[in-house]
């Protein structure tokens, strides 16, 4: 008897943890223990090399866990059988990609197949908002890779939403309007380029007339801007925050009281009633921003993430694992024979979502300019 309650006990101990896996701090303490440093010394020296470092890794961060959670999607390079999500209009100014490999490349060195690409990015966002002069708070580790990456799944929303609108967007993923607007706070150190407020400037909504909730000494400011030739090949940008440029701070907020928001959403966010209140909160209120940004950060580094056995650590962030040979009593990660009497087998997560389908001609460009 005490022998099977034992047992029985024993079991549930380690059925638990995995049942109730999640992240947590420090999840590679015993097993990659200099992880989270190596990590750090490879942003820093980006970061000294190109403080718009902090912007990039923020807006893939964002990429990432918006579209199927933060599982390191955004980071699969296409096949010839399957457009990734780099493919969506996304990609455009999605970058840093090398950054990662070069981070990869270090841990594989050190702890091989033990660190998620979706930690490292989650990891390398966080180092570089802190040296950018922003919060530093604890990152939970753990996530797994995901095995899904496709320019279909892509939908993100646009710079001309409504507020009402980016609010169903965010709280679809869990997350408060609050959080929303700490979130877009990200937007201190970030820019944009002409094509995405142009119409503010000259012909808002077909009026022929700037946008009116635009501060009118910003306008002349920013046509100059749009005007000039650029070597950029997306065309001539500009700062989001347009005060304090590469520096995490609550400026942002306080440049949307002063109208010179430059998103429209942006500054929607300053007219709201839902969302004013919060914005004027923030612009007098630094540590409340930060503070705030930081407890964001880390629920948005919750959406829908594999913990456990599920996924799998990739080798190269630009590649799913090659898969394993079946062998019988290692099924492998082959994906299962789909019965044929299935009408319209539906795309899985997981193993099957590997297969996808082949590239199309028409392809879904659907810009994703919030972040
Ligand atoms: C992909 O397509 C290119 C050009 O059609 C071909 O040269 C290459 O071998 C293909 N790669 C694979 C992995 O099938
Ligand atoms: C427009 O911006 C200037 C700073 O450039 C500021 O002094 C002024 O108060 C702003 N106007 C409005 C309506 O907020
Ligand atoms: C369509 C397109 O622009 N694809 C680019 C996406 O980004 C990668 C770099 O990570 C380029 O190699 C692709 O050409």
């Amino acid at each position: 008897m005490r022998t099977k309650g034992s047992f029985v006990l024993f079991f549930f101990f380690f059925i638990f943890p995995l049942a109730l896996a999640q992240l947590r701090p420090g999840f590679y303490g015993t097993s990659c223990p200099r992880a989270e440093s190596i990590v750090s010394d490879l942003v820093q020296k980006r970061f000294s090399a190109d403080n718009s470092v902090t912007a990039a890794l923020l807006r893939m961060h964002f990429h990432d866990c918006f579209v199927t959670g933060c599982d390191a999607s955004i980071l699969i390079d296409s096949t010839n059988q399957t457009q990734s999500e780099k493919e969506s209009g996304a990609n455009q100014t999605v970058r840093e990609f090398e950054l990662i490999d070069e981070i990869k490349k270090a841990l594989e060195a050190e702890c091989p197949s033990t660190v998620s690409c979706a930690d490292i990015i989650t990891l390398a966002t966080r180092d570089a908002v802190t040296l950018a002069g922003g919060p530093r708070y604890t990152v939970l580790t753990g996530r797994r890779d995901g095995l899904r990456s496709n320019v279909d799944d892509v939908d993100l929303p646009g710079p001309q939403i409504s507020v009402p609108d980016a609010q169903q967007v965010f709280q679809a993923k869990g997350l408060t309007s609050d959080e929303m607007v700490s979130l877009l706070g990200a937007h201190t150190v970030g820019f944009a380029h002409c094509s995405f407020f142009k119409d503010r400037l000259t012909n808002f909504q077909g009026t022929g007339l700037p946008d009116p909730t635009m501060n009118v000494t910003l306008i002349p400011k920013l046509r100059r801007i749009c005007d000039a030739a650029s070597t950029d090949n997306f065309g001539p940008k500009t700062f989001l925050d347009q005060s304090t440029n590469f520096v995490f701070d609550n400026k942002f907020h306080s440049e949307i009281l002063s109208r010179r928001g430059i998103l429209q959403i942006d500054q929607e966010l300053g007219l709201d009633r839902s969302t004013a209140p919060m914005v004027s909160k923030f612009a007098f209120n630094s540590d409340e921003f930060l503070r705030s940004f930081a407890s964001a950060m880390v629920n948005m580094g919750n959406i829908q993430v594999l913990v456990g056995n599920a996924g799998e650590i990739r080798q190269n962030c630009r590649a799913f694992n090659p898969l394993k040979a079946p062998t019988p009593s290692n099924p492998g990660n082959t994906p299962k024979p789909i019965p044929k009497p299935k009408p319209k087998p539906r795309p899985r997560p997981g193993k099957g979502g590997r297969k996808q389908k082949p590239p199309g001609k028409e392809r879904k460009n659907k810009i994703p300019r919030i972040f």
